[in-house]
């Protein structure tokens, strides 16, 4: 069901103040910026082998990443698997028994359809069912 780590997320105050470290200490390749509206978050994407870090700034109070930071501060906020059919796994998951925070995919960065399951069915780490703009369109 899961094809690969897609990428990890990382709850931030500020891209501008996080992106050197990342860029230019660890010397990731900054794949872009956007913002998804829906999520009330700006992120970056930093290319790491077949997988990505997701670097998270909330773009308002009431975002789910401003939360998180209010309540923890900046660090890991969440895991995301890729996956090849989302709805599959979607299903899969809901028939085991897990929390779905989404039980339909819904939009996110890069064109992807994503889907997260609620922390507390996942022992306590946010999981992110992604699957890819490119794999969405076949
Ligand atoms: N990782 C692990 N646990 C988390 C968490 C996270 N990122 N965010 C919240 N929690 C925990 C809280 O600590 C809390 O636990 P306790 O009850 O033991 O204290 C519990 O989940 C409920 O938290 P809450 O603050 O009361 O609830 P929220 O209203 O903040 O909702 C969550 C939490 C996960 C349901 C919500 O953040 C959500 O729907 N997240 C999915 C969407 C999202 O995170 N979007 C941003 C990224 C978008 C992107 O990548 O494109």
């Amino acid at each position: 069901m899961l094809t690969k780590i897609d990428h990890i997320g990382i709850a931030v105050n500020s891209l501008a103040e996080s992106l050197p470290f990342y860029r230019d200490q660890l010397g990731m390749s900054l794949s872009g910026t956007e913002e998804v509206a829906s999520q009330k978050v700006r992120v970056a994407f930093l290319a790491i082998g077949e997988s990505k870090i997701e670097l998270l700034e909330p773009t308002s109070p009431d975002s789910p990443v401003a939360k998180f930071l209010e309540k923890n501060g900046p660090g890991i906020h969440h895991l995301a698997y890729n996956v090849a059919d989302i709805e599959a796994a979607i299903s899969r998951l809901t028939a085991e028994g897990a929390r779905m925070i989404d039980a339909a995919p819904r939009a996110g960065a890069h064109g992807a359809s994503i889907a997260f399951v609620h922390p507390k069915s996942s022992g306590g780490v946010l999981t992110e069912l992604c699957q890819s703009g490119e794999e969405h369109a076949h």
